[in-house]
């Protein structure tokens, strides 16, 4: 099949099987700077963007978005996007079939390593009323055990040295805000979309610790003036890969240097709390409610945490891809366990949503095999991931004196996996901003999790002194030393 190449120009020549932008985008400019152009940002809050124009046109047109790339190596995706107009195709698959939307609800993309001023003088502009962030767990720079700035971290450190010329996102947020009140102007709502716990409110308690840091009256003043909504996000979004280009190329004739891959399911729920302004996303599916917090504990404990326990026996097991590992019976009967017997009691009500179907639907996903989510994505960052999300289970079902069996089980898998070697002798790879400290303590330790579980930044201090978490975690490590990742899961 021949193909177009994606752009303006070009719209009109695609395939009738893609939906294009049927507003005018010559008319959109943007109202939002988003921080980190991942795929997810562009599957999920660009998604939902443009279902609004295109549902609202001219009502919406001042709501585009600004998407800043925020890592060095970002600038090759800016420049695809930017070649292309900064349209870009989503595709979603599972076993029904495909479908192909061309998103154009990006009216700009920056690269902040190569303009960092023009990303400030971007956010100050009077026009941006929300600055929202996908900059992963760990680009928060707090300590996941004590929730506050890790001021020891280079980056975090640098930025309070140098707070004008800032690197980090919450570095980025208060020094435009700062300008901002300087030049008289309002606040902008600060809305993360990243999965941690209350992500508004701990941002928040970030921007303006930073503030405070560098002048109180500054934090009185974003606490006074401010927003951070909390958030609860949700679409599986594999990163892309050149397989995803050339399939896309082919299927749909769509010549695409910067496509998305993703399940068609996607959810977000919003706490109505903005300073400056908002979109109406509910109009488009977004459930905007006044507390978020149940639905976004539920979906980071049952899908997230989830995902994390299973991800490194699923790798120890050999298996490359999230389907495959959950279609294996005995992991997916230890994710079950996990999910009714350790998570779910944790759980508070969230008005409308049925946990028996919540979690049939989330194995249903994970299962999709179109989709090709690589293990390694969900295996990267496990001290953080593991930090933010699962440990807190942990303290609350010791504090109830509730089983931890499988917890454990997933934390010994995480430590096995970090001693860097698998079953076979093949070297694993961990991407993780502790990669060394949490290799040389799963080394150092053998068998006994010590070692590891005194990294005070992940486990805090108080799982390491706790006796029947250390002993249970020893237990798990010891069985699937003696017994190998395959037999120690069935034996759960
Ligand atoms: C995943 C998430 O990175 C991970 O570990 O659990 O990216 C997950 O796919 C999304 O949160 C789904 O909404």
């Amino acid at each position: 099949m021949s193909s177009v190449k994606l752009k303006t120009a070009n719209l009109a020549k695609l395939s009738d099987n893609i939906a294009v932008p049927t507003y005018d985008r010559t008319a959109i400019s943007p109202g939002i700077v988003h921080i980190s152009l991942g795929a997810f940002h562009r599957a999920h809050q660009c998604a939902y963007t443009d279902e609004l124009l295109t549902e609202q046109g001219e009502k919406a047109k001042n709501w585009a978005l600004c998407s800043v790339g925020a890592l060095p190596n970002d600038e090759t995706l800016c420049r695809r996007l930017s070649g292309q107009d900064n349209l870009y195709t989503v595709v979603t698959r599972d076993e029904g079939g495909m479908s192909a939307r061309v998103i154009g609800s990006i009216a700009k993309v920056m690269h902040a390593p190569a303009d960092p001023g023009g990303v400030l003088t971007r956010m100050t502009d009077k026009a941006t009323k929300i600055v929202s962030l996908t900059v992963t767990e760990r680009g928060y720079g707090h300590d996941p055990a004590t929730g506050k700035l890790d001021t020891e971290r280079s980056d975090v450190a640098a930025d309070l040295m140098m707070p004008k010329r800032p690197k980090t996102a919450i570095g980025y947020v208060v020094e435009a805000l700062a300008r901002r009140r300087e030049e008289g102007l309002p606040a902008f709502t600060v809305m993360s979309c990243d999965n941690l716990q209350k992500n508004g409110e701990l941002t928040r308690d970030l921007t303006i610790e930073f503030a405070n840091r560098r002048d109180p009256s500054l934090g009185n003043w974003i606490a006074k003036n401010g927003a951070f909504p909390n958030s609860m996000v949700d679409r599986i979004t594999p990163g892309t890969t050149q397989t995803d280009i050339d399939h896309i190329k082919s299927h749909f004739g769509i010549d695409d240097a910067a496509p998305i891959v993703c399940e068609p399911f996607k959810q977000w729920v919003l706490e109505d709390n903005f300073c400056n302004g908002r979109p109406e996303w509910e109009a488009v599916g977004a459930q905007i409610v006044p507390d978020v917090y149940p639905y976004e504990l539920t979906k980071l404990r049952l899908l997230n945490v989830v995902h994390s326990a299973f991800c490194y026996p699923g790798y120890l097991a050999d298996y490359d891809f999230v389907h495959e590992a959950i279609m294996d019976t005995d992991i997916q009967r230890f994710v079950r366990r996990l999910m009714d017997e350790e998570i779910t009691p944790t759980l508070p009500h969230a008005p409308g949503m049925d946990l028996p179907s919540y979690k049939d639907k989330l194995i249903e996903r994970f299962a999709n095999p179109e989709i090709c989510d690589g293990l390694p994505r969900i295996c990267m960052d496990g001290s953080q991931k593991i930090g933010n999300q699962m440990l807190p289970i942990v303290r609350e079902r010791l504090a109830d004196g509730g089983s931890i069996r499988m917890l454990c089980f997933s934390i010994a898998a995480f430590i096995r996996f970090c001693r860097g070697i698998d079953e076979k002798g093949k070297p694993i790879e961990i991407k993780d901003p502790l990669a060394n400290e949490l290799r040389r303590a799963a080394q150092a330790g053998g068998r006994d999790p010590r070692p590891f579980l005194n990294l005070t930044h992940v486990f805090g201090a108080d799982l390491a002194a706790n006796e029947t978490f250390v002993h249970g975690v020893e237990q798990a490590l010891g069985n699937i030393e003696d017994q190998g990742i395959r037999s120690a899961v069935a034996a759960l």
